[in-house]
């Protein structure tokens, strides 16, 4: 497979996951989602919510709420720990990742037709070495990377359903978001949509 170079750390690996590998995902997926429902994240401070629901699986999953953004080791609304990350993606870390050691935490990102966020760094993680790696499933989206400060130039790339994207080194704290789901774009997800995993390691090993 051939993999892109959107910027200095950030690499594309368009179709990573055939149609019967995201099916295979997805399933997994819903059993996480099963055990941890998805629930709606507020913005610290005001607590406004987000247009974007959330689940994780992992020791710790990333979580918002008026107490500020964090990780944490239970879900908001059940209290219970996140169920473990799939094999699956362990192995797709393990491929992708050119890191040492597990992640800790996948963060689950689900979008309806609606859905956005906001030009952001993720710097919430103890262990900047470690890359972050994404997958999509479903609906195509209009994803946007800048640099390291937030006035940089941006660039908009197309995340499909199987892509895969790898953020390392200086793209590891580049300012990215999501501007829009393009509605239709795939038949993987029943009630449309798109779902976003991201796999990060949080603690220096
Ligand atoms: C670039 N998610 O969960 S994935 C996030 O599609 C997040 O749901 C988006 O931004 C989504 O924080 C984008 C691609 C991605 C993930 C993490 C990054 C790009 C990144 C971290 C640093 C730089
Ligand atoms: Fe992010």
């Amino acid at each position: 497979m051939t993999a892109t170079t959107i910027q200095c750390g950030a690499v594309l690996w368009p179709g990573y996951l055939d149609r019967a590998a995201q099916e295979r995902l997805l399933a997994t997926v819903r059993d996480v989602l099963a055990a941890a429902p998805a629930y709606r994240p507020r913005m610290p401070k005001s607590g406004k919510p987000m247009s974007v629901r959330m689940s994780n699986c992992g020791p710790l999953g990333w979580m918002t709420d008026e107490a500020g953004y964090r990780y944490q080791a239970h879900h908001p609304e059940t209290g219970a720990p996140w169920p473990p990350i799939p094999d699956l993606l362990i192995a797709a870390w393990r491929d992708l990742s050119g890191y040492a050691h597990p992640p800790e935490a996948c963060l689950i990102n689900m979008y309806d037709d609606a859905a956005r966020l906001g030009l952001h760094q993720d710097r919430d993680e103890k262990d900047l070495a470690a890359p972050v790696v994404s997958l999509s499933l479903g609906d195509t989206c209009l994803f946007r990377i800048g640099g390291t400060r937030r006035t940089e130039p941006t660039r908009s790339l197309r995340l499909a359903s199987g892509d895969a994207l790898v953020l390392g080194g200086p793209a590891r704290l580049a300012f990215h978001g999501v501007d829009r789901i393009m509605p239709g774009t795939s038949t993987l997800l029943r009630e449309g949509g798109r779902i976003n995993l991201t796999l990060r390691r949080v603690t220096p090993p």
